[in-house]
């Protein structure tokens, strides 16, 4: 997609938000939080029942109010509580509802079907005390929608729903995309990507390529300053900017300030910066900003996005831009303000964006924007990392995008998730995640369950109030096990412990987890 492209429909969605708030009131559901009647009702007010109909009704413990809707039974059921809503207009409706469900075999979900086919959001998996809020939008065709609320499970297992809510609009994410900082150092050493369409076509279909007709928008490439292998630096990101754009994708480019992995817990300075004050930290920042992004626009395209830093929450070009060890939040600021004008005077669309780890843990977030929005540092976009092993609950995600979208009045971004599909190895390397007891309940280490985890983090992103929920970045979706591409840039006998999280098999076959980002 182009930038024009790109932008309008970053305004088609703000425009869309705002103006589904101020619009008169669509009609409603009735007994939208199933507080009409008492308990073990199974044809609530205003709601119907087909299929297993013992297996639906009202009970205690509302999401909010006393009562919600649960489908249960002890033996195996399919069942649907829906009702139509008429009197709609020719346009955009978005069903809102709050979920829980069990993790077991279980797919509940929430339906809305306005005659222009059945739109679908399934319920995540998150604790039993967490309810998340998902949403779905479908067009009307002849003036009504039905709201259809599913559950087919085994027995003993249940789902909960409460305060559904249908308001005009259509709620889309406009940013879907992959890491694949991996894919020239793979490519070089002779890695490969295919998927089933690859086995049908004589012509060479690269990585991006799959990805791209796969409904990506967008990829995501590492910048180190000057990297020991001679990949992830400026030449290599405007090569693979260029292929991006020739396949149809836009380009985030990850800044990280170093010559090797910037995280949480390393943010070496560059060898070349090592003796640098604070004055020629900040002129260095400013300088290798604009090279980067300048060296894209000379290849003809413009970054959609650039970050200043990588997992920023322990701050960057330690000591200097520490922010507790000690803290130098006037340090930080300074340099990521730097990042910030050098960006712009590059390229004046591209939007910024501030990036943090640990995307469940909402007081993280506040003490860093606070931080940095209290020294007026500027930026346009906050990105998250959020690996569901790692990061806390789905709940904790929804809450913390949905808290700092609303307090810092920017649009949010997951720039990093993942999620394994074997607990199998391809390489002699040890996985980060390898082991059952690391898993997330309800989301196995397969294929589908790969699927399962990327299509619940984007409805935690779709769900982001006001139209602030912009997209998803898988990482490194292409980081296969191809010998000499192992992790440590300085040691080519190094190994993989990500092969299997990548979006493509031991085969080097694309996963349905990419499956997820079709519209
Ligand atoms: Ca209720």
């Amino acid at each position: 997609m182009n930038q024009s492209c790109w932008l309008s429909l970053l305004v088609a969605l703000f425009v869309s938000a705002t103006t589904s708030v101020s619009l008169a009131a669509a009609p409603t559901p009735a007994n939208p939080g199933f507080e009409s009647d008492g308990t073990g009702v199974a044809r609530p007010t205003g709601w119907v029942t087909r299929g297993s109909v013992g297996a639906s009704f009202t009970e205690f413990g509302g999401h909010t109010g006393a009562l919600r809707l649960s489908h249960w039974s002890a033996g195996d059921y399919s069942v649907d509580t829906e009702q139509t809503v008429t009197d709609l207009r020719r346009d955009w409706y978005t069903l809102r509802a709050w979920v829980k469900r069990s993790p077991g075999q279980n797919d509940s979900s929430i339906v809305l079907d306005c005659g222009t086919g059945v739109a679908r959001a399934f319920s995540p998996v998150a604790p039993a005390s967490e309810w998340l809020q998902i949403v779905v939008s479908a067009k009307v065709k002849r003036g009504s929608c039905t709201i259809r609320l599913h559950t087919t499970a085994s027995g003993g297992e249940w789902a909960n729903f409460d305060d559904i809510e249908l308001i005009p609009g259509r709620v889309e994410l406009s940013v879907l995309g992959a890491d694949v900082s991996s894919l020239a150092k793979s490519e070089s050493l002779g890695g490969k990507y295919f998927d089933e369409e690859s086995k049908h076509q004589c012509r060479k279909r690269s990585a991006l390529d799959i990805l791209s007709e796969h409904g990506l928008t967008d990829v995501r490439l590492r910048v180190w300053v000057n990297p020991a292998d001679g990949h992830h630096d400026i030449p290599e990101l405007a090569k693979m900017a260029r292929r991006a754009d020739e396949a149809g994708l836009g380009v985030l480019v990850d800044l990280q300030y170093s010559d090797t992995w910037a995280d949480p817990s390393h943010q070496t300075k560059p060898a070349a910066w090592a003796g640098y004050s604070v004055d020629q930290l900040e002129k260095a920042v400013f300088s290798h900003t604009l090279a980067a992004c300048t060296a894209i626009r000379k290849v003809g395209v413009t970054p959609h996005i650039v970050q200043l830093g990588n997992e920023l929450n322990a701050g960057m070009l330690w000591p200097d831009g520490h922010t507790y060890d000690p803290p130098n939040w006037d340090n930080l600021s300074r340099f990521l303000t730097a990042g910030y004008n050098a960006v712009k005077r590059c390229s004046p669309t591209t939007k910024v964006m501030l990036h943090l780890a640990n995307g469940g843990d909402n007081g993280l977030y506040r003490w860093w924007f606070d931080n940095v929005t209290s020294r007026n540092v500027p930026f346009d976009v906050i990105g998250a990392s959020y690996y569901p092993y790692w990061h806390g609950s789905l709940g904790a995600l929804q809450y913390n995008l949905n808290d700092i979208a609303a307090r810092y009045g920017k649009p949010v971004i997951v720039v990093e998730t993942a999620y394994p599909f074997t607990l199998g190895f391809n390489d002699p390397f040890p996985n980060l995640i390898g082991l059952e007891n690391q898993l997330v309940s309800g989301y196995p280490a397969s294929p589908l369950g790969q699927a399962a985890s990327v299509r619940d983090v984007l409805s935690i992103v779709r769900a982001v109030p006001d139209g602030r929920g912009l997209g998803v970045f898988y990482w490194d979706a292409t980081w296969t096990a191809v010998a000499g591409n192992g992790w440590d840039p300085t040691d080519p006998t190094s190994g993989n412990n990500w092969e299997n999280q990548a979006l493509f098999d031991f085969q080097s076959n694309a996963l349905p987890a990419l499956d997820q980002f079709l519209p």
